[in-house]
Parts: C-alpha cells; structure tokens; sequence
C-alpha cells in the first residue's frame, strides 16, 4: 500500500487529509506536536478504514528532531509515496510597526522552516525511489495580500516560491510538486491565530459559507491522485463568497 506523511494532522485540513487517503488505502504516518489528538485520530482512523497508522508526534521546527522522525521510521513506513506539508500556522492581525516579534518568529518558523526541514529530510527518501509527490499547503495568503496579514501573507508567498523552486529541482528525481492554496477554511486556524479567543474566530467564518476541510483535503487528494505524467503546479480554492483575500461578502 502506498503510504502519505501528513503534518499537523491533529486538526483540520490535516486530519481531513488524513481521512481522505486512509479511504483510499494509504497507510499513513501522521504528524503534531498534541500527541493525545493525533493519536486519537489515528486509532479512529485505523479502525474505521484498516489502515496502518505511524504517529510521529514532533514540532516541525525543530530540524534535529524531524531528521530523527524520518531516520527511525519503521522499515514498512519508510518509502514514502506523498508528502503533504500542512502544518502551519497565523499568530495575530496587526500592523507591521505594532507586530508581536515573537509571533513573527513562530509564523517563519513553522510555516517556511519547518516546511524546509520536513522536504529536505523527506524528499531524499523520494530521489532514492525515483518517485514521490510532495504538496505543499499554501493559501490566498500566498498569492496576494491583505491588510494587517503582513508576515503570515509572507511566510505563505515563500511556500509559494518554494513550490516552484522544488519542482524545478525535483523533476528530474521523477518527483511531482504541488501546491494546494486555500482561502478561508473554518478549522482552529482562527482560534490560534487569536490566541485561543474562540469568540473572535468565530467572526471570521460568520455571514458566509466558509470552506470546510474535506473540501481542502478533497483537492488534496484528487492532485495526488492524477496520472504519473501529470503535475498539477498549483491550484487556489476560496470559498464562493470570498472574491479575493481578505474580503467576504457576507450576507
Ligand atoms: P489548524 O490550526 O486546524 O491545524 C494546524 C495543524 O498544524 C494542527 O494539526 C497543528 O497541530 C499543526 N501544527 C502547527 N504548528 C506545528 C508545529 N510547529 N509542528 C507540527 N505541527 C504543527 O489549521 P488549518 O487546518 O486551517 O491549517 C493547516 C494549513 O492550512 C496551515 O498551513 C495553514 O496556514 C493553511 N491554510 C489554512 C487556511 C484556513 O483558512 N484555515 C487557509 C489557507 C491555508 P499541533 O498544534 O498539535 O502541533
Ligand atoms: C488562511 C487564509 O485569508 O484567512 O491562509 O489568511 S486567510
């Protein structure tokens, strides 16, 4: 069975991800820092579709401790077919000369170092297979920009370039490249970004039909799941009611 290593599978569009593949017989190695949660959604995961399920439970920003993850694999878990690069993160909403240094940090960190030390400790697995598929989840946020997202719209364009740089040097190894690029999903984004204040995320999905996961994790897979001749580059998918970022119509 193919096997897809998904980050930040503890909620949303990671979880999800989880759940599309492990129906479509991929044994899966999943990834978080909350252990608890990625473990419950691995033996749900597991018992529900027969799947086999490696948890790797580890912050992506730490380069020796994902390079240790992806050394002590399971010799069965350790030809990886699908890298899915999902965990990240936004931390607060606010002018570039009020920001918080600290949550700039996290932002680069996770969002563009820890994507860096997930491919490069992954991906040499693929060149040795002559094949893999890494997806990397980018955002509206990579792609254009809006008011007060100033580092995380940053830290989501370098995914951007990041995806195009690691196709240019991966095709050769027989290795596809994507991006998935989201627009606004209700997932604990939001909760995060607020620091836990459940009340003001919950704005931000109201008055409109905002994405769900699965709708994320359905284009997720439907990009692995194209023939081998075919790489989808890059595909952006916003809610109906979400023309561009950081504008709504809400009704
Ligand atoms: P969630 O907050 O629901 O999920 C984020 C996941 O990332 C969690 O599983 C979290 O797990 C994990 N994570 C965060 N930091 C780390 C870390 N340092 N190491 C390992 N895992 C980590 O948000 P989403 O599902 O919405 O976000 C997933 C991705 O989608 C992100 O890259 C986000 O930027 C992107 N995105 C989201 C959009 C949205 O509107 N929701 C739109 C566009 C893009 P844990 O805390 O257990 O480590
Ligand atoms: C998340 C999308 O527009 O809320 O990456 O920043 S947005």
């Amino acid at each position: 069975m193919p096997i897809a290593f998904i980050t930040g599978a503890s909620s949303g569009i990671g979880a999800a991800c989880a759940k599309i593949f492990a129906q479509n017989n991929f044994n899966l190695i999943l990834n978080a820092r909350r252990l608890e949660k990625v473990n419950h959604i691995a033996n749900e995961i597991s018992q529900r579709y027969g799947v086999k399920v490696h948890v790797a439970s580890f912050d992506v920003r730490d380069k020796d401790a994902v390079q240790k993850a992806v050394d002590q694999l399971p010799k069965e878990f350790s030809s990886i077919d699908v890298l899915v690069n999902n965990a990240g993160l936004a931390k607060g909403l606010t002018k570039i000369h009020e920001g918080d240094t600290d949550h700039w940090d996290q932002m680069i960190d996770t969002n563009i170092k820890g994507l860096l030390y997930m491919s490069r400790a992954v991906a040499p697995l693929m060149v040795a297979n002559k094949s893999g598929h890494v997806i990397n989840i980018g955002s509206i946020a990579g792609k254009e920009v809006y008011e007060n997202g100033n580092v995380y719209c940053s830290t989501k364009h370098a995914v951007d370039a990041l995806n195009r740089s690691m196709r240019n040097e991966l095709c050769e190894h027989g290795i596809r490249v994507s991006a998935v690029n989201p627009g606004a999903v209700e997932t604990e984004f939001s909760v995060v970004r607020f620091d836990g204040d459940a009340e003001r995320a919950k704005k931000v999905y109201q008055g409109f039909d905002n994405l769900r996961a699965e709708d994320i994790a359905e284009t997720v897979f439907w990009v692995n799941s194209r023939p081998a001749h075919v790489n989808i580059n890059d595909v952006i998918v916003m809610p109906m009611a979400q023309p561009r970022a950081g504008f709504v119509h809400r009704k």
